[in-house]
């Protein structure tokens, strides 16, 4: 009777266990060489003290106008936890993911600059424009190499740059990863992280690089709603969202 208690619960923790680490998320950076811890899913924000925005699940989220899109769910800022990074416009960020399970799929960044300060910012009021993104690298859609296979074979992890012309003050980053190795739905993984530029320039990017989240996605948009599957010989993939602002 009390071995198979146990294996019950042991059997029922395993596949909770399973299910966590079939998905995931952004759990730390290095920015400007500096290490920061992200938030820690699944835990209750009270204590927490990061310059992450909350994210409650390693699920994706599949809908691409979801209102969580901007900074996953719930998205929230911390109160008094919520910290931002000092950096240098210019800088590099290295995110760093849990071992990811997704070979096949795009990388996006993005960065908004907050109204005023970041903590007071709503994520999906603000206008988001791309700084680094990557898709197919070589090869065909179902076969080929893509971004989220060279982040897991680096480590987990994803270097950009900081546009060095951005002016200073306090702008949000948002890591997204889009997998799509399952045909029936698209799946997203956006997390948020605070920071306060300093040094930079005066250029800023324009209308046509600026978009909402939810907003910037439709699922009839090529690289969203795909079948990579039924395309076996085909060597294009169209990323989602606007051009890449390099500053
Ligand atoms: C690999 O990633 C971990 C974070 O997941 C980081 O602490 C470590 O420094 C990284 N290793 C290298 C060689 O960059
Ligand atoms: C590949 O390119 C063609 C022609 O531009 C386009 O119609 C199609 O949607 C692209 N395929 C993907 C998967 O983005
Ligand atoms: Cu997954």
């Amino acid at each position: 009777m009390f071995i198979s208690a146990a294996l019950v619960s042991l059997t029922v923790a395993l596949a909770q266990v399973g299910q966590v680490i079939a998905h995931g998320g952004v759990l730390s950076y290095s920015i400007g060489g500096q290490y920061y811890n992200g938030f820690v899913a699944y835990n209750t924000p009270t204590g927490q003290k990061t310059i992450q925005r909350e994210w409650d699940t390693y699920n994706p989220i599949t809908n691409p106008t979801d209102g969580s899109l901007s900074c996953n769910t719930n998205g929230a800022n911390l109160g008094s936890g919520q910290l931002s990074a000092t950096v240098a416009a210019g800088s590099k960020v290295i995110a760093y993911w849990n071992q990811w399970p997704h070979t096949i799929g795009p990388v996006m960044v993005y960065m908004a600059k907050c109204p005023s300060t970041c903590t007071s910012a709503t994520a999906s009021s603000l206008s988001w424009f791309k700084i680094d993104q990557a898709g197919l690298i070589s090869g065909a859609l179902p076969t080929g190499t893509w971004a989220q296979g060279q982040l897991v074979a680096n480590n987990n992890s994803w270097t950009s740059t900081i546009p060095a012309s951005l002016p200073a003050g306090e702008y949000m980053i948002r890591h997204e990863l889009l997998a799509i190795h399952t045909s029936d739905q698209p799946q997203f993984y956006p997390e948020c992280a605070q920071l306060k530029l300093t040094g930079g320039g005066s250029s800023s990017p324009s209308g046509s690089y600026l978009v909402k989240f939810p907003g910037a996605y439709s699922a009839s948009d090529p690289g969203v709603t795909i079948d990579i599957y039924s395309q076996p010989t085909v060597t294009n993939y169209t990323i989602p969202g606007p051009a890449v602002w390099r500053g």
